[in-house]
């Protein structure tokens, strides 16, 4: 087996960026990958862990992205390489549905144990998120006998047909990709920053208006909720809307659904977002950091509900590939092993104080928020809490310039979003913080002399 020296954790630019091997590869790109399919950064990887991404030109970069929240245990964890290169050598593919494996079974297991409440609970494990959340859906369909689902405003769920309908953004993620899905309807979420801080009841209170008189709880099969969304703009919703959210599902036998696949696997300080405020979701939707970076998503729910669909009525022919549950069963030891929930707190704590300190100096940081390693700030005209997403793109450019990975989010593309792998050291959190302030403090300047 390949035993690679670990990565340096440290932050080095050989070339200014990207290198010329980078632009070379962008070259190539073009040429051959199809356009639609952007990248935030023109640099091409070759190795990765800890907190460092290394690209083609010998540059490292500090990664506060995780690949999208997916390497929250670190890129090339010790243990989920152990397990992959095992199982790589035992077996590929048998496919679940024709002569099954243990490692399947073993993360149905696990995903049961671990997920919130200690109810009867069954799992089944597919490739992505948006697929993870269409059979939810099909799931709660099953069960219910109805058809209508409710999503929110801001909501992000997916590619797939199904899940641009319940997505909300319309470009870049929709737009002239219709028609789509019937029976998705919208209702309004709870965003502290913008909604005046309605308290969590009270905007509770105005979806669940709209989800009686524009759906009907007879005809609705299930709501689908992000806990903390993602792309949306990491908004988590003021404290009360969740529960009273899910104690109406239970009250009208509507399926509460939650997608942790961007929250899951100990990402915002607990291992699920819905611990938090203790929700007990019927179904909970998980892929991103399951797996440490192999491609695997899960949904798991009360035993009743997960059973209602009839046999052969849910599969596919990868999902819950060998490799990946090696990976994930690995990426959870991982996980309990090295207190990765509490280091989530920990480096929230950290982004956090030093990102407040920055907002205390410089106004346009109107909102920071978020929750263990899934942080963010999302940036206004001065004064007001008018969105400023020029400033969130040269604050990305320029700490992209400087060899961080920052990501952008939200509805108005305002938000900058950390998201780092828990891999990271102090060191490397806080100089990449450096990178940031001094990236805000130049886009002062140049604001200055525009
Ligand atoms: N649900 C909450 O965050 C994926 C999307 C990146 P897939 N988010 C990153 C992009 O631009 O495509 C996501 C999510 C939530 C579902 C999904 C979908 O997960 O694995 O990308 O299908």
């Amino acid at each position: 087996m390949s035993v690679r020296p670990p990565v340096v954790q440290k932050r080095h630019l050989a070339t200014e960026l990207p290198g010329p091997r980078s632009r070379e590869l962008m070259a190539r790109k073009h040429a051959a990958v199809a356009a639609g399919v952007g990248t935030t950064m023109p640099v091409f990887a070759v190795e990765a862990g800890g907190g460092i991404v290394v690209d083609v030109d010998g540059n490292s970069l500090i990664d506060l992205g995780s690949g999208i929240a997916v390497t929250t245990v670190g890129n090339s964890a010790p243990r989920v390489v152990a397990a992959v290169q095992d199982q790589v050598a035992a077996f590929t593919h048998t496919c679940f549905m024709v002569t099954p494996y243990e490692g399947y079974v073993a993360v149905a297991e696990a995903l049961n144990r671990l997920t919130p409440g200690d109810h009867d609970k069954r799992t089944a494990l597919f490739n992505s998120g948006a697929e993870a959340v269409e059979n939810a859906v099909k799931i709660a369909r099953a069960h219910t006998k109805r058809q209508a689902v409710v999503v929110f405003d801001h909501a992000y769920h997916g590619r797939t047909n199904l899940t641009m309908a319940m997505t909300a953004k319309s470009m870049p993620y929709k737009h002239g990709f219709g028609p789509f899905a019937s029976e998705v309807y919208r209702a309004p979420l709870s965003y502290p920053f913008r909604d005046g801080d309605l308290d969590g009841a009270t905007a509770a209170a105005r979806a669940l208006d709209v989800v009686e008189k524009q759906v009907g709880a007879a005809n609705l099969a299930a709501i689908v909720i992000e806990p903390v969304q993602g792309e949306g703009g990491f908004i988590e919703p003021a404290s009360g809307f969740l529960p009273a959210l899910a104690a109406w599902c239970r009250a009208n036998d509507v399926v509460f659904v939650a997608d942790e696949v961007q929250t899951g696997f100990a990402r915002t300080g607990d291992l699920f977002a819905c611990d938090h405020e203790g929700v007990v979701p019927d179904l909970i939707v998980t892929a991103k950091g399951i797996a440490g970076g192999l491609p695997l998503s899960a949904v798991t729910g009360r035993a009743e509900i997960m059973d209602a669909a009839h046999v052969a009525g849910l599969g596919g022919t990868y999902g819950g590939n060998p490799l990946a549950c090696a990976a994930a069963l690995a990426a959870i030891e991982t996980i309990e092993a090295e207190g990765l929930v509490e280091r989530a707190r920990e480096v929230g704590t950290l982004m956090t104080e030093r990102l407040r300190a920055l907002q205390a100096r410089d106004d346009r940081l109107g909102d920071v928020r978020g929750r263990g390693a899934m942080i963010a700030v999302e940036l206004v005209r001065p004064g007001t809490t008018d969105p400023d997403p020029d400033l969130a793109k040269a604050v990305a450019s320029a700490a992209h310039a400087e060899g961080v990975i920052v990501l952008t989010c939200g509805t108005y593309g305002n938000v900058l979003r950390f998201l780092p792998p828990l891999a990271i050291g102090d060191d490397l959190l806080g100089e990449g913080l450096d990178v940031l302030e001094a990236a805000f403090a130049a886009a002062a300047r140049s604001e200055a002399t525009r």
